[in-house]
């Protein structure tokens, strides 16, 4: 099987009160893993399964919705949990914050403008941080599992934070309030990590 459910790098408790336990064990245990399965099987037999997941992403138009839906799922969601952690949230340093101050003005108006995206994706989908083709950072969301390294995205760039603001995501701790979740999930970003994505991005 090419592709695997990646560990998650913490306890599914560590991001208590924030996001809790039996929200983390099943969203990676059950809905992660499903979508790693169900790439699996749509690209088995096929050349698609020795290309990187990034690889098929970039060319997500050449593949059948299957690949779409679960190989955007298997991509968003290895990255959602490297960028989230316990002892997390704070602020970004260093030339990450000085590209935020750039192209946002400062924190305060990049988180405004990253929740007003998330908050505002109709249904189920991602918001997140990328860097575009100029270097720039650029705030964007996208539906269902599509994400900005798609050739089909509206916005494209590579993603260096992602959100995801599908109701299993939040439902069982905050039940209908996305903006509740959204305003916690900034106590668990990993900012050190974002920076890191940041570096290899630009
Ligand atoms: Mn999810």
């Amino acid at each position: 099987m090419p592709f695997t459910l990646p560990n998650l790098p913490y306890a599914f408790n560590a991001l208590e009160p924030h996001i809790d336990a039996r929200t983390m064990e099943i969203h990676h245990g059950k809905h992660h893993n499903a979508y790693v399965t169900n790439l699996n099987n749509a690209v088995a037999g096929k050349p698609e399964e020795n290309l990187s997941i990034e690889e098929i992403c970039k060319n997500i138009s050449k593949y059948p919705a299957a690949v779409r839906n679960n190989g955007g799922g298997h991509y968003n969601h290895s990255l959602f949990w490297a960028v989230i952690g316990p002892n997390a949230g704070g602020a970004p340093t260093g030339s990450l914050a000085d590209a935020i101050n750039d192209a946002f003005g400062n924190f305060d108006e990049f988180k405004t403008k990253f929740a007003a995206a998330a908050a505002g994706r109709f249904g189920s989908g991602w918001a997140w941080l990328i860097v575009g083709a100029d270097g720039k950072l650029a705030i964007t969301s996208s539906p269902n599992q599509d994400n900005p390294l798609m050739d089909v995205a509206e916005v494209q760039g590579t993603p260096i934070l992602g959100l995801d603001v599908w109701e299993h995501a939040y439902y069982l701790n905050y039940q209908n309030r996305r903006p509740d979740y959204v305003t916690a999930f900034w106590n668990v970003v990993n900012w050190v990590e974002v920076a890191k994505r940041f570096d290899a991005a630009k």
